[in-house]
């Protein structure tokens, strides 16, 4: 009988950025993390901007990443489920990674009972109130009349084009975020008001780019998946406990003199 016992879950590779061989590298630890859970996995859920770009032709893909893609098409062999979400970097998946992984693809949320807990998944992007110009780009970037047009444009010229736009973004400019109170939390302000409404165990969301384990209330717990330039932190749900982890790193936090971001957050309350 097989000991896959446990569920995974990390996002925001951001592999391309910041150049080749710096994505060469984090791809090669992604790839020995990949190897390091292959043994007790039973699903993996990648939970959007695994890619800095991504956009599908109908007959071609980007260049790269072949070591990642091809360990995944191995744990994919081996009977471990995987799960893609679209991210704001690499939205424009439509059908060739799940089909090459046997994976199943989520544009935007999805609920799953696991290990009897109740857990909400999205990649973290246009949610809550705010960044109104973002959520008008999102719904045309996902338009079909978008992504026929980008489409069109011969692939040196439009990937060319999407990697000019994204070396704006502040993580390819290796900032690091940081902490500022749980009040700025957006996503962790969003899962309270969710809440009110239904009860979730975990909200388990990327984009933010810092590793995050707020608890939101007795039952609740709010899980930022952090990204892999700076911390390679990702989490695992076992024996129904969602638990952040850090890969071949220091856990954040060690370096403020605090062990954890829960002891960051209690020192701010009140
Ligand atoms: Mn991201």
């Amino acid at each position: 009988m097989s000991n896959r016992n446990k569920i995974y879950f990390a996002s925001d590779f951001h592999l391309g950025v910041s150049n080749y061989e710096l994505s060469r590298e984090r791809e090669a630890t992604i790839v020995r993390w990949l190897d390091s859970i292959k043994e007790d996995a039973a699903q993996l859920f990648l939970v959007g901007d695994v890619f800095d770009f991504w956009f599908e032709y109908k007959r071609a893909v980007p260049r790269g990443f072949i070591r990642f893609l091809g360990k995944l098409a191995e744990l994919s062999d081996a009977g471990i489920k995987i799960t893609m979400f679209k991210g704001n970097h690499d939205m424009w998946m439509f059908g060739y990674l799940n089909k090459e992984f046997d994976a199943t693809l989520v544009s935007d949320e999805l609920v799953i009972e696991l290990q009897g807990k109740k857990i909400y998944l999205h990649h973290g992007d246009g949610l809550g109130p705010g960044d109104a110009k973002y959520k008008i780009l999102k719904k045309f970037f996902r338009s079909s009349f978008c992504q026929w047009m980008f489409a069109r444009l011969h692939p040196n010229l439009g990937i060319g084009i999407a990697l000019v736009w994204s070396r704006r973004s502040r993580l390819s400019q290796a900032k690091t975020e940081r902490f500022m109170g749980e009040q700025q939390e957006w996503l962790a302000n969003y899962s309270k008001e969710m809440l009110q409404k239904e009860h979730f165990d975990y909200f388990i969301f990327g984009h933010r780019h810092l590793p995050l384990d707020i608890r939101l209330n007795e039952s609740s717990r709010y899980i930022n998946l952090g990204e892999w330039l700076n911390f390679n932190s990702y989490a695992v749900l076992e024996d129904g406990e969602v638990f952040l982890r850090y890969f071949e790193k220091e856990p954040y936090g060690a370096h403020n003199g605090v062990n954890d971001t829960e002891s960051l957050i209690d020192e701010k309350k009140d």
